[in-house]
């Protein structure tokens, strides 16, 4: 079928097309595919909202959903072509941030592939978050474009007018196919004006915010240290539920509701605060059409849903008043009647929508007026229920529920670990591949030397290839035959790189003493950190400088390496995860909401050292003791710190000459040579006066722990087990799981 695609649009052979026409021929060939696999049904409809999707490369996910993958595979080997470098073509959308943006993508994913009838909705950010490029050992952030003429976009003939106070925006609507494994086809509904100027970008990612009909969806996130970045993210939060709001009424219309029904025909899942605003909007359009306030507060309720994901205040986002006068002074009224009702019911100012300093809770809104609230995994549900949201907590305990997060299995398993998925095929049928938990028959053979012996080759051709890859695309040399040691997530100080990075020092100043370590270790970061993230681009600069430092010392090199990859996305954790040996997730307990990429590693046999945070706890559960490295003060003492107040760093500091050692090595001559003295001096003031995420609480623990795992990692027939037990017990981190609970008790589709 490809090759006669070939023919018709290029009229030349597989063998004589370029990779370039390849993908374009498999693209235009899969979006056919997918079309004729989509359902038009008139059910209740699952409308997931969403700041973020961070879908990843399309070709292969789709290829293999689509049950075509193996073949084309072998067609394209047939002509001499490689699957992967057909891939390398293709730009990965930039429409996403972290975790929160990627479980978007695996539940889309898993809505479909479960056969239910549920889409995305989201914006079009034509330059994404923003590309990372290293320069003189310093994050600088540049565009990120993914749009091509020819892209999985597909541009549909609808149309909604969005109205701000001063003008009114006409939006345009793409669409992506989100096809389901060997399921039913859904869609991505991005949102777009067509005004948009990407020329007024310059400098980086810098442009006149003011200017809204030029710059509405040019980015994800815009910076919004000012006032004028904060309207913008209000236009854009509400340009997206507008739509949203406008479409899920015309969509349900069309199957029969009368809208006093509206929820036998949709819910909405709300993902974090970003999408809060659909809550008033929607209110507003059922009184436009004729039904009485009190009713459609009610029938909203019933519609909508909301999902935390997190407990850190700056992401709980409470919007002032007079910014939103600004913007949508039409949802005013709403959001005070709203508020007014809380107040009457409830004597609890904490529990307000607005609070005294005339700020709107969007958080409270959702909690109020939606019938459900979910945390992410069992300790930050926990967290929610008892601490965070207590008060709220005692009012609805019935909307207050659990739903540990997942991953597709299809993309972090199937897709960037072949090689394992087809030996896993091999020795238990492919049933894992819809029923995830199957992967337990993995456990039979335990003790079987051949499969545990396989599985150490699979992992290090995975390590060659990721040595390759690092190499063709980033001119990274690594060892193939060292300890992969991988930290791959959002830069931020409460996943505490700089721990990691305290570590690096440690070992470097042993190996400078003469104590060389077993086996070589390869220390692996990717990370982004926020445009106006100040310390979390001088963590940056800190490993970037370490990287210099100890790459360049011959008497190191050989037994140290740090890494940090440029632009860290889905494509480079698709490379990092399959290869990785040990997996760090060493947040500090109480602050990872859940954390995902805990799972992929685990399900690509890494093992995980961490504390007991967010899912570690669960899979702390599922593997045992035996087979995970914890460390680390618990969630209770944690809290406990912050309620009390009476974490001091500089207590830690002075009391302990190593970490002196380490900590000062931050700003010691040897560092300051290679770096920057503005930034390192900050960083070290950062770690001895604030420690806002408790590094010096923990980092001896953690170094006595990753000396343990390194030590084990020398006992090979240990690892193995250790790596067995893991992807065995991973089936539960599908996130078809997930997506069964949340339709067995939110949605019911
Ligand atoms: C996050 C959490 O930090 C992360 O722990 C969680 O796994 C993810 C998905 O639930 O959501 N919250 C958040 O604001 N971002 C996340 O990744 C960006």
């Amino acid at each position: 079928m490809l090759a006669e695609i070939l023919q018709k649009k290029y009229n030349k052979t597989l063998k004589e097309c370029s990779n370039e026409e390849i993908y374009f021929g498999l693209l235009e060939m899969t979006k056919e595919m997918a079309e004729k696999k989509y359902i038009k049904d008139t059910n209740k409809k699952i409308y997931y909202i969403s700041a973020e999707f961070l879908i990843g490369k399309l070709l292969s996910n789709n290829l293999i959903n689509l049950g075509i993958y193996d073949e084309i595979r072998e067609e394209l080997k047939q002509s001499g072509k490689s699957i992967t470098e057909v891939e390398n073509i293709e730009l990965e959308p930039s429409l996403g941030n972290g975790g929160l943006g990627r479980l978007a993508a695996c539940f889309l994913d898993s809505i479909a592939s479960l056969g239910l009838n549920g889409d995305g909705i989201g914006l079009n950010y034509h330059f994404g978050l923003f590309k990372q490029v290293f320069e003189e050992n310093l994050q600088k952030e540049t565009i990120n474009p993914w749009i091509t003429d020819d892209s999985w976009l597909i541009k549909r003939d609808k149309s909604y007018r969005v109205n701000f106070k001063d003008f009114t925006v006409k939006s345009k609507l793409y669409d992506i196919a989100v096809t389901g494994y060997d399921n039913r086809t859904n869609w991505l509904h991005l949102f777009d004006i067509e005004t948009v100027d990407e020329s007024i970008v310059k400098d980086g990612i810098s442009f006149e915010k003011s200017d809204i009909e030029k710059n509405l969806t040019l980015f994800l996130y815009p910076d919004d240290s000012d006032e004028k970045g904060e309207l913008l993210r209000i236009y854009q939060q509400y340009f997206m539920v507008s739509n949203a709001a406008q479409m899920i009424l015309e969509e349900c219309i069309l199957k029969g509701s009368n809208l006093h029904d509206l929820y036998d025909y949709a819910v909405i899942q709300i993902n974090d605060t970003h999408p809060t605003m659909v809550i008033p909007e929607l209110i507003r359009l059922l009184m436009e059409r004729g039904i009485e306030m009190d009713e459609a507060i009610d029938i909203v309720s019933k519609t909508c849903a909301y999902t935390n994901h997190t407990i850190l205040s700056e992401a709980l986002e409470k919007w002032p008043i007079k910014y939103l006068k600004k913007v949508v002074p039409h949802l005013l009224p709403i959001i005070e009647v709203l508020d007014n009702k809380v107040r009457r019911k409830f004597d609890d100012p904490t529990v307000a929508i607005i609070d005294n300093q005339e700020r709107v809770h969007m958080a409270h809104i959702d909690i109020h007026y939606g019938f459900s609230v979910n945390g992410v995994a069992a300790l930050h549900t926990d967290i929610l229920k008892q601490n965070e949201l207590n008060n709220f907590y005692k009012i609805y305990p019935e909307k207050f529920n659990n739903k540990t997060n997942g991953i597709t299995f299809r993309r972090w398993l199937l897709h960037c670990n072949y090689d394992l998925a087809a030996f896993l095929t091999d020795l238990i049928g492919d049933g894992f591949k819809k029923d995830a938990d199957q992967l337990e028959r993995l456990l039979d053979f335990k003790e079987d030397a051949n499969v545990l012996n396989t599985l150490l080759d699979i992992k290090h051709r995975n390590k060659v290839a990721l040595k390759e890859y690092l190499f063709k695309n980033q001119g990274i040399e690594v060892d193939e035959n060292s300890i992969f040691d991988i930290q791959i997530k959002r830069l931020h100080e409460y996943k505490r790189q700089q721990m990691n990075a305290l570590y690096i020092i440690h070992k470097y100043l042993e190996i400078k003493n003469g104590k060389i370590p077993t086996t070589p270790i390869t220390l692996i970061f990717g990370a982004k950190a926020a445009p106006a993230y100040i310390i979390a681009k001088d963590i940056i600069h800190l490993i970037l400088c370490l990287q210099e430092l100890i790459n360049n010392d011959k008497e190191v090199n050989p037994y140290l390496k740090v890494v940090m990859v440029e632009n860290y996305n889905v494509t480079l954790a698709e490379k990092l995860i399959p290869a990785c040996d040990i997996s760090e997730q060493i947040s500090l307990a109480s602050k990872e909401a859940s954390g995902t990429g805990n799972m992929k590693f685990m399900l690509n046999g890494a093992i995980t050292l961490g504390t007991m945070d967010g899912a570690n706890v669960e899979i702390a559960e599922l593997v045992g003791e035996d087979n995970i490295y914890i460390f680390g003060k618990s969630s209770e003492e944690v809290i406990s710190h912050y309620e009390n107040r009476d974490y001091v760093s500089k207590d830690y500091y002075n009391k302990d000459k190593e970490i002196r050692q380490m900590v000062d090595f931050i700003v010691s001559d040897t560092l300051m040579k290679i770096g920057k003295k503005e930034n390192l001096e900050r960083l070290h003031n950062e770690l001895i006066n604030k420690d806002w995420f408790m590094t010096l609480l923990d980092i001896k623990e953690y170094m006595q722990k990753k000396e343990e795992i390194l030590a084990d990692y020398e006992d090979r027939e240990k690892w193995s087990k250790m790596m067995l037990e893991n992807i065995s017990r991973a089936g539960f981190f599908s996130s078809d799981r997930t997506i069964l609970e949340y339709n067995r008790d939110i949605w019911n589709v």
